[in-house]
């Protein structure tokens, strides 16, 4: 079942004082295809992206490299943009919380909860971690330290208070109403246990910097970064601006996508925020796992975050893009090797599907003066092949609603493998002199299917779709989902000459 209801997903907003490395570039690109998948299947969608320009750890990053915050903030977040442009990514918009529309929109949700007797002055003593922006109980400690292994230190100063704690039993009735509402469902089951050992009032102003959106009425103090960067979600549509076409029509999101490093802050403290303003909270928050490297944690003493741009340069965008969503059940933890990928690009997608393409292509340039074949009369093993095509979008989308990228592509993949086993039976080069009608039937079936291909595997690897379909003279107005179904090729259409789309990866040699 396809639906025109809009769709509205977001990747984190993420920290300047960092570079891209490969964690953000998964997430984004997990976000990418399912934004290009529900435009392909005729969703109005809005695809949120955007960076986290405030808080003490930007301020000190700064500091340390010997500028302002707002310069370190303006170069670092066009590193961002860059990342989304080299990985081809759809967002629609790009938001930083250094801008008038964002400051405006926080400041108006401060004073919404303020309002509503949501917030009071108090004082506040105890743990802060600078890393993590993240406020700790004593007892959450491990060896003097944070859960994430980051430094903490002691911190007393006057603060506002969010009522957080009178929101509890509301959050487990939002839970036990909404089972979507967290994903995966382990991940459900640990933020309900957090929340069911009970709930303390969350501070939410600093005062001992001053990196950050000023308090309405008090700019001694700056809110805290987590409100602050939550609230994007809002203000990229228009909040405080209800009534407006973005917020109306987008509003609750679809999607947060997430690591599992912040479930806590999108699925306790944000759902909290907006029922207590009044709103209402997302549809779901979904929190991917954690990406090792050759076996180890990405870390600035080991120096290893793979830079986006490092992984294009080596294995080309659609590999990598194809790799990180195969390799993976989307939500565990997993490990990204060289061995793997290029296992994956010689395997799956230079031999198995590269080939399919190349080999079917080159047969109807050469067979059929690179035109469309005629299919006549068709065997059981063309119409079993093509009914296989036919059912395959109902199975690519169950698994996308799901969220299991890798199944969806296991099950693309499946068609590959049907398709060449078929080309091996048929032996269509056998028939091109004896039974060149059947040789046609074969072949038209064959490019029919590699249309299937293409538009399905569109939403993630979208160059090599476009370059396949554009070899299958598919008519850019009939590359979406609906298309599938609707408009097949048309035999004696033109085709331009093949070109290989997946080359293989050829290992340099070690000096
Ligand atoms: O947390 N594996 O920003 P951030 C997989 N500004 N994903 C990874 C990863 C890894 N090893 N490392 C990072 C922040 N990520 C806040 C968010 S949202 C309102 C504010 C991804 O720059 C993953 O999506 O530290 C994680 O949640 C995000 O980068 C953290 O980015």
């Amino acid at each position: 079942m396809t639906s025109d209801r809009p769709f509205f997903i977001t990747t984190p907003i993420y920290y300047v004082n960092d570079l891209p490395h490969l964690g953000h570039a998964y997430t984004t690109v997990a976000c990418d295809v399912l934004a290009r998948f529900m435009r392909l299947d005729g969703r109005r969608v809005r695809f949120l992206t955007g960076t986290d320009e405030h808080g003490q750890k930007v301020e000190q990053s700064a500091r340390a490299v010997g500028v302002s915050p707002q310069e370190l903030t303006d170069r670092n977040s066009t590193g961002f943009r860059e990342m989304a442009r080299l990985l081809d990514i759809s967002n629609d918009d790009f938001i930083r919380t250094t801008e008038p529309r964002h400051i405006r929109g926080v400041q108006a949700l401060w004073q919404e909860l303020e309002r509503r007797g949501e917030i009071y002055l108090g004082n506040f003593a105890g743990w802060y971690s600078v890393r993590d922006e993240a406020f700790y109980d004593e007892n959450e400690l491990v060896d003097g330290k944070a859960p994430s292994g980051a430094d903490v230190e002691w911190l007393e100063e006057e603060n506002y208070f969010f009522r957080l704690s009178a929101w509890q039993d509301r959050l487990l009735a939002y839970y036990e109403a909404n089972p979507d509402a967290i994903a995966p469902r382990g991940r459900r089951n640990e933020v309900m246990s957090f929340v069911r050992g009970g709930l303390r009032d969350l501070s939410i102003s600093r005062t001992s910097f001053s990196w950050g959106i000023p308090v309405p009425g008090n700019p001694k103090h700056v809110i805290y970064v987590w409100l602050d960067a939550l609230v994007n979600y809002i203000t990229a549509l228009g909040y405080p601006d209800r009534e407006s076409y973005d917020f109306s029509t987008f509003w609750p999101a679809d999607l947060h996508m997430v690591g599992k490093d912040i479930l806590r802050f999108h699925a306790v403290y944000w759902p909290a925020f907006l029922m207590a303003a009044g709103l209402e909270p997302p549809r779901c928050v979904f929190a991917h796992g954690w990406w090792t490297v050759e076996g180890q944690k990405m870390s600035k003493s080991l120096n290893n975050f793979i830079p986006p741009k490092q992984l294009v340069d080596t294995y080309g965008l659609d590999p990598v893009r194809y790799f990180l969503l195969r390799e993976l059940p989307f939500g565990s933890d997993g490990d990204f090797s060289h061995r793997a990928v290029v296992g994956r690009l010689n395997g799956d997608l230079a031999n198995d599907f590269g080939n399919l393409a190349q080999r079917v292509l080159v047969m109807i340039n050469r067979n059929c003066e690179a035109r469309v074949p005629e299919a006549g009369a068709l065997d059981a093993p063309d119409t079993a092949l093509l009914e296989a095509a036919r059912g395959l979008p109902k199975t690519v989308r169950t698994h996308i609603s799901e969220r299991a990228f890798h199944l969806a592509l296991e099950s693309i993949w499946r068609l590959v493998g049907e398709a060449n086993r078929y080309v091996d039976e048929q032996a269509p080069w056998v028939l091109s002199r004896s039974e060149p009608e059947r040789m046609r039937a074969v072949l038209y079936t064959l490019a029919e299917v590699l249309r299937h291909l293409a538009i399905l595997v569109e939403p993630f690897m979208p160059g090599s779709a476009r370059k396949l379909l554009d070899q299958l003279a598919v008519p850019e107005a009939s590359r979406d989902f609906a298309a599938l179904a609707h408009a097949p090729l048309v035999a004696g259409t033109q085709l331009p000459k093949p070109e290989g789309i997946f080359p293989r990866f050829v290992e340099e040699p070690a000096d």
